[in-house]
């Protein structure tokens, strides 16, 4: 059969509708973090496994992220893994033995509504790092891997030519200290108020 003009334009019309689908992927917002510091990220889930609503997420945590917490989200049960390590390591002025290894939030979400996941994450110092937060994403029995990297030193662009990339923030340069001072600074500044060492 010959193809009609409008035939065309409308299949056309498909194929752009559907490759824009596709690319909503799983994403941090605004893919990025200063360098050293607490930033609340937030994973943006636009969409289930095709039309199945999402009913669980599980983030590995980065081993170059030392701070970790996820929000408590309302109408879903959060839960943390820790991953208990060969020798413990210094973190500060404590020992620590075990590290966060992965969230699990557990509800439901229908395909067609945006998930928001907030978390606290201390970004590495190391500007142009790309740090992975991979996402199993499981609806039912049915589960996508959000897990595809690129080498080290690959841009971050080269992220979205995977078939199911990571969401990921790349760290860049911090206009300054995040409180304003450097730690010598306020440390100066406790001991001429006569302060004691923050709490952890
Ligand atoms: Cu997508």
């Amino acid at each position: 059969m010959k193809k009609s003009p409008v035939l065309m334009a409308t299949v056309g019309m498909i194929l752009v509708v559907a490759s824009q689908s596709a690319s909503a992927h799983l994403i941090i917002e605004n893919f990025k973090g200063r360098a050293g510091y607490n930033e609340f990220l937030r994973l943006m889930v636009p969409h289930g496994c095709g039309p199945l609503a999402t009913t669980e997420l599980r983030m590995k945590v980065p081993v170059n992220v030392p701070l970790f917490a996820p929000e408590q989200k309302a109408g879903w049960e959060t839960e943390i893994v820790w991953r208990k390590l060969d020798e413990p390591v210094r973190r500060g002025a404590t020992m620590v033995t075990e590290v966060y290894d992965e969230v699990i939030w557990r509800g439901n979400l229908p395909s067609s509504q945006l998930g928001v996941f907030h978390f606290l994450a201390r970004m590495p110092s190391e500007v142009g790092t790309i740090v992975p937060f991979k996402v199993i994403q499981k609806c039912g029995d049915k589960e996508d891997r959000w897990i595809e990297v690129v080498e080290d030193g690959e841009p971050a662009w080269k992220m979205w030519a995977q078939q199911y990339p990571s969401p990921y923030v790349e760290v860049v340069e911090a206009p300054g200290p995040q409180l304003g001072a450097t730690m010598k600074q306020l440390q100066e500044e406790r001991q001429k108020q006569g302060q004691g060492a923050p709490p952890e």
